[in-house]
């Protein structure tokens, strides 16, 4: 049924060297102030692949203290935004020509497949980087028509030192959503890598060529609850942009608001529907909904992780995505044609393992899948639950997991409600031919992105964030630049109005 397990036995060797495993800082790769060190683990075998610089309060403190330098003395915030942009472009070259190493760190550590990497994660990475240089040089402020005698107009300058947290489901592309907007706009960086992932963020921040000023951007790994808490309610961090779970995101506001209120972003969990409408072609609708969901071994905040499918099309479509979910193929990342890779660790194997049971108990039916694939590492076999009631755990939950659940409904009105009962509001899927249908939808659900006829299009200057408990703010595009700069009113008595 799924490509045999008897092949996880012999695990491809990537062809790279663990280079990098101090922290940088201030241009420099350091240990950690405790000594303390922590393992990067190979999601495939559970084997530790590299000990890593484990770094708590006191390396923020340092990291930071280097990036306030970096920020307050300059040059960068005041170097010439066109020489900004060109740092940013010519990083973005040496990107594409490590493309291989990077790729290959990348789907190591976190076990996507390496196809996926090298010919999807990596272009976007090098090219969320063109676009944001594209920016460096167009953003500015206003003249302003106040009333009265006065000459007014508005600056547009970085906010500082920003701290940034990320999570391990897309470690480089977090990366550039959060780096270069930052850079962009001219502001010094501290980010905290997510632990589970640490050795692609130092290998990307040790590509930027000489002109980047030391102290500009400097990467710590770690835990959370030190080294992020730390970065969160550091009190000369000015503005913190976090991208992972909801209740870690009320932590960082809790953070940001009990020390100086720095400025926060925050990009959390997601429930979102796909919608399949009655008229939908259900061949299509299924491999669409497949990707939805089970894209980045369904690791995705946005992942189309309910599936409505109206009751026309219903057991067609539960019998075709079923069928679909047992040719996944599952396997070595490494391996060519592999579209499903591990879990990033034990604690997720478990916990989607987990919410696999509950629907089970909850009597939703397994179509297929439901257990563990292979007997080593993280792998999960792509699972598909029919029947799924909105009540259940797992219709609520973010999974965050090869889980597909399926669910049957009858017209549009009940699915916008049922759709927008979720307590998050990231994305959302409708897959239909009718117009009128696919209007009343996009702009009846609750969600940041509405894909129609398309899931997962992520294109540098597409804004991306949540509506309720999904998150505050916007990344990439225009969006992204309002959340690395200030706005600064200068007002100037005119000596003669009448000119
Ligand atoms: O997330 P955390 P975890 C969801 C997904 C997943 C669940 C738990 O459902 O199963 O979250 O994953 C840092 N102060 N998403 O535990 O804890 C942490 O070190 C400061 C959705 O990995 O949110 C890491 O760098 N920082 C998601 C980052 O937060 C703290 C992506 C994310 O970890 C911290 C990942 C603290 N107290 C998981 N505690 C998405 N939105 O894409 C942790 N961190």
């Amino acid at each position: 049924r799924f490509s045999t397990a008897a092949a996880l036995e012999e695990t491809i060797t990537p062809s790279v060297q663990i280079s990098y495993t101090q922290h940088l800082i201030n241009g420099q790769f350091v240990d950690a102030a405790s000594g303390k060190t922590f393992p990067a683990y190979d999601p495939r075998t559970g084997e530790v692949i590299a000990r890593v610089a484990e770094g708590d309060a006191e390396d923020i403190n340092r990291a930071v203290a280097a990036a306030r330098k970096a920020f307050d003395e300059g040059p960068w915030p005041k170097m010439s935004a066109y020489e900004r942009s060109l740092i940013m472009l010519r990083f973005a070259d040496l990107v594409d020509k490590h493309r291989g190493e990077l790729a290959a760190l990348e789907s190591w550590n976190s076990g996507k497949p390496y196809e996926q990497s090298a010919k999807s994660e990596l272009p976007s990475f090098a090219r969320l980087f063109r676009y944001y240089a594209g920016w460096a040089d167009k953003i500015h402020g206003l003249t302003v028509p106040a009333d009265g005698k006065h000459h007014v107009q508005t600056l547009h300058e970085p906010i500082g030192v920003a701290g940034q947290i990320i999570p391990w489901n897309f470690p480089l592309i977090m990366f550039a959503w959060k780096v270069g907007p930052a850079l962009a706009c001219g502001n010094t960086i501290v980010l905290k890598s997510a632990e589970q992932t640490p050795l692609t963020a130092l290998y990307a921040a040790k590509l930027f060529p000489r002109g980047l000023p030391p102290g500009v951007l400097n990467v710590v790994s770690g835990d959370g609850p030190s080294a992020g808490a730390a970065l969160a309610s550091h009190m000369d961090v000015d503005k913190i942009a976090f991208t992972g779970s909801t209740e870690t995101g009320k932590i960082i506001l809790e953070l940001a608001a009990k020390s100086n209120l720095k400025q926060v972003t925050l990009e959390l969990g997601g429930k979102s529907p796909f919608i399949v409408c009655e008229d939908a072609e259900v061949d299509k609708a299924v491999e669409l909904a497949h990707f939805a969901l089970f894209f980045n071994q369904g690791q995705c905040c946005c992942a189309g992780s309910r599936t409505y499918v109206h009751e026309r099309v219903y057991d067609e479509f539960v019998e075709k995505a079923k069928a679909r979910a047992l040719t996944r193929v599952v396997g070595d990342p490494f391996r060519k044609g592999v579209e499903q890779g591990p879990q990033i660790s034990s604690e997720q194997f478990e916990k989607v393992l987990g919410y696999i049971k509950s629907g089970v108990e909850s009597s939703a039916t397994l179509e297929c899948g439901g257990q563990r694939f292979g007997s080593r590492g993280y792998f999960i076999q792509p699972t598909v639950f029919s029947n799924v009631q909105d009540d259940m755990l797992i219709a609520q939950d973010e999974i965050f997991g090869p889980v597909q659940s399926i669910l049957k409904f009858k017209n549009i009105d009940e699915v916008i409600r049922r759709a927008n009962t979720s307590r998050y509001g990231l994305a959302a899927g409708i897959f239909t031919k009718n117009i009128d249908t696919a209007n009343t939808l996009s702009r009846a659900l609750r969600v940041g992105t509405v894909w129609i006829n398309c899931f997962d299009v992520f294109d540098a200057a597409i804004p991306f964030g949540g509506y309720k408990m999904s998150g505050i703010g916007r990344e990439k595009g225009i969006y992204s630049l309002n959340n690395y700069l200030q706005v600064k009113a200068v007002v100037t008595p005119l000596k003669n109005p009448a000119w």
